[in-house]
């Protein structure tokens, strides 16, 4: 019993999801703010997409996926759903843009667009990462 629930556990731990394939010049990126500028909070972060849609998640529609905002975090891991936490904030309703609370002091912001599963597309469709300096 100790063993099949060791394998188990090994199998979960390995269990990958089937990236959706990225829609051809699919291109997300942070409208505003800027990389490198000095804002007051709340910041509106302004999500840009190019060569695809949105659609809701849960939603299986070709070519579309949703936005998900990375702060102060790196890039989620590939072929598993986007974690949901403070530092990675869905936008499951289809939005494109969105206001956040953040302390003073330097943070990062980044986009990365995840498929009706929250799973991100192959290849990964994120922005840059970029800083701003919130007063
Ligand atoms: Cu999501």
């Amino acid at each position: 019993m100790k063993r099949i629930t060791a394998i188990l556990a090994v199998l979960m731990s390995a269990a990958l999801w089937a990236a959706t394939p990225a829609p051809e010049g699919a291109e997300v990126y942070i409208i505003s703010p800027q990389n490198g500028e000095t804002v007051s909070s709340p910041v509106t972060v302004r999500f840009g997409l190019k060569n695809m849609g949105i659609a809701p998640a849960g939603v299986e529609r070709a070519n579309t996926g949703h936005h998900h905002l990375v702060i102060d975090a790196g890039l989620p891991p590939p072929m598993q759903p986007i974690p949901s936490s403070a530092n990675y904030i869905h936008f499951g309703g289809g939005q494109t843009e969105t206001t956040i609370e953040l302390a003073p002091g330097k943070h990062t912001l980044q986009l990365v667009l995840g498929d009706y599963q929250h799973v991100p597309f192959d290849p990964n469709i994120a922005s840059g990462q970029i800083t701003i300096t919130v007063e």
